[in-house]
């Protein structure tokens, strides 16, 4: 049964704050670091519960709150195979994340091994991890108080990515089987990705890519990474500042690059017109590409740019191999995917539209054989599924060009980190696809032209009033507003807009396209005023 006297104990010295409700939201539970301490504790309890109710399959604990500021920070659960926890969990962790006391967290905590039907006596093995922030470590040692209370084996994989504790967890469970999915140990990492890469794009190196590394985590994985890659991807790291305090995130990084559509001021004078320049989240699970053209003018290339390169080279390699009855692409996208990306695709390949949240995404693309997904915020990936990744390392090819394309397949394959949004082994991704295709950044913007667009937040006093309905497209409540927000968009050239309250902060979004800048920008101001 439970050690009820050591989780008595340790919980006591891990107390819930009074007047705080705490949410598992898409991105787990994520809020100011400082009051995060009994969340951590019981979470720590939860992945413990996690792995034992699936026989001792290790689990994963992320500690980051991503590209948000500094002082923030926040957990999520990694389920074995690298993906994000089973959504019927995340209720249960709510619940548990707000009992009042010690009492009641012992009380939910047995209700909750009856009705899920957890066999305590199984063992439970956690991976966790954390990134740079200054409330990292003490949230650790929380997080390590509800293993120790649980009787959990800990492993600490210390100060890494997001992608990396996902690739860690799948590397775990998968050692020794047929699906291993490489070296459960951070050079493991390295050496899969970059191996993948270096067999894609051989020498002469590709020119130089600089990167914003956001002063986050992402900046010690880049260092790593690009040690394998002197001969094929010469790196030039920015923003690396770990250890300045503020300067997490703070005008750099893929977040404030997409949201403002401008180069992120400390690359001003480093990136010379031509260059490619990309740039990472406070975790790095997260990629936003650019580059100056002659004129020092700025061009985004985001996470629907992305999905457009790289659906586009693999549809050619999968037609090459000649598997292309065999293995159908598709995309998956979200509401704030630029409407030319959406209108480019679909007269391509298959393209479906989710509400926001890896999850929704993820699941959709699952269900291709090989599925594309990236949110315009730059979090994407590819997944292939279990038969396609078969047929790709089974089949034998007729001709000597089908064989060059299915290595090309196969390596393709091996550098993209399947289990979650990786920006690191997006990046290698992207720039294999560009050497491929001889592009550079004017090449692969011009596939495309983006629809000039807006995002805004607006505080409400409520977020929960507002629902939405078709992947989010639309407002069904609170009633009315809708048909006013139609009666401004159809005022709009090429206009579109559409609101829904944010998952993972205490905003309502409001995201507007038209034909020009001005009025993209008027556009969403104008919805905003009505939500306000
Ligand atoms: P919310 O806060 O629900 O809009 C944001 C991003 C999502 C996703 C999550 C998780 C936008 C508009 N929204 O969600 O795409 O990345 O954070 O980090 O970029
Ligand atoms: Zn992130």
């Amino acid at each position: 049964s439970l050690p009820i006297d050591d989780i008595r104990r340790l919980s006591d010295l891990h107390p819930k704050p009074q007047g705080i409700s705490y949410q598992y939201g898409t991105a787990g539970f994520r809020t100011l670091g400082k009051v995060l301490d009994s969340v951590l504790f019981r979470v720590g309890v939860l992945a413990a519960l996690r792995s034992k109710k699936l026989d001792g399959k290790t689990i994963g604990v992320m500690v980051t709150a991503s590209h948000n500021p500094e002082p923030d920070n926040g957990v999520k659960l990694v389920d074995p195979r690298g993906e994000m926890l089973e959504t019927s969990w995340e209720s249960h962790a709510t619940v548990l994340a707000n009992t009042s006391s010690t009492d009641e967290f012992i009380s939910a905590l047995q209700d909750f091994i009856k009705t899920t039907d957890i066999d305590i006596s199984k063992p439970a093995k956690v991976v966790y991890a954390r990134d740079t922030r200054p409330s990292g470590p003490a949230l650790v040692a929380a997080l390590e108080d509800g293993l120790k209370a649980t009787g959990a084996e800990g492993r600490n994989a210390g100060v890494t990515t997001t992608p990396i504790l996902h690739y860690l967890v799948r590397t775990i469970n998968t050692k020794g089987t047929k699906q291993s999915y490489g070296v459960d140990t951070e050079e493991g990492y390295y050496t899969k990705l970059s191996s993948a890469f270096n067999k894609l794009v051989g020498r002469p190196p590709r020119p130089p890519l600089v990167i914003d590394c956001a002063n986050g985590v992402g900046a010690l994985a880049a260092r790593g990474l690009s040690r394998y890659l002197v001969n094929s991807l010469p790196v030039q790291l920015e923003n690396t500042a770990i250890d300045t305090p503020g300067a997490l995130n703070n005008s750099c990084g893929a977040d404030f690059v997409k949201v403002n559509q401008k180069l992120p001021p400390s690359l001003t004078d480093v990136l010379h017109p031509g260059q490619r320049a990309c740039s990472l989240d406070g975790d790095a699970d997260r990629l936003i590409y650019f580059y100056l053209d002659e004129r020092s003018q700025f061009h985004l290339l985001d996470g629907d740019k992305i999905t457009t390169v790289v659906a586009s080279f693999i549809v050619e390699l999968v037609k090459a191999v000649g598997l292309d009855e065999r293995l159908k692409v598709g995309v998956v996208q979200t509401a704030y995917a630029n409407g030319n990306s959406t209108k480019y695709l679909s007269e391509r390949l298959p393209v479906k539209c989710v509400p926001t949240g890896v999850k929704h995404l993820h699941h959709a693309a699952e269900k291709y054989d090989i599925g594309v997904y990236f949110e315009a915020n730059g979090h994407g990936t590819v997944v292939f599924s279990q038969p396609a990744q078969d047929l790709i390392f089974s089949h034998q090819p007729s001709t000597p060009t089908q064989s060059t394309a299915l290595v090309h397949l196969q390596n393709v394959l091996n550098v993209i980190n399947q289990t979650v949004g990786d920006a690191l082994s997006d990046m290698l991704l992207v720039e294999a696809v560009l050497a491929h295709k001889s592009y550079g950044g004017a090449e692969w913007d011009s596939l495309y032209t983006d629809l000039p667009n807006r995002l805004v937040k607006v505080v409400v006093p409520d977020r929960n009033i507002f629902k939405t309905e078709d992947a989010e497209r639309r407002l069904v409540r609170p009633g009315g507003l809708q048909t006013k927000i139609d009666e401004l968009v159809n005022v709009y050239t090429g206009g579109r807009s559409f609101v829904r309250p944010s998952g993972t902060e205490d905003v309502v979004r409001v995201y507007a396209e038209a034909a020009s800048r001005p009025q993209a920008d008027e556009l969403a101001f104008r919805v905003a005023g009505l939500v306000y």
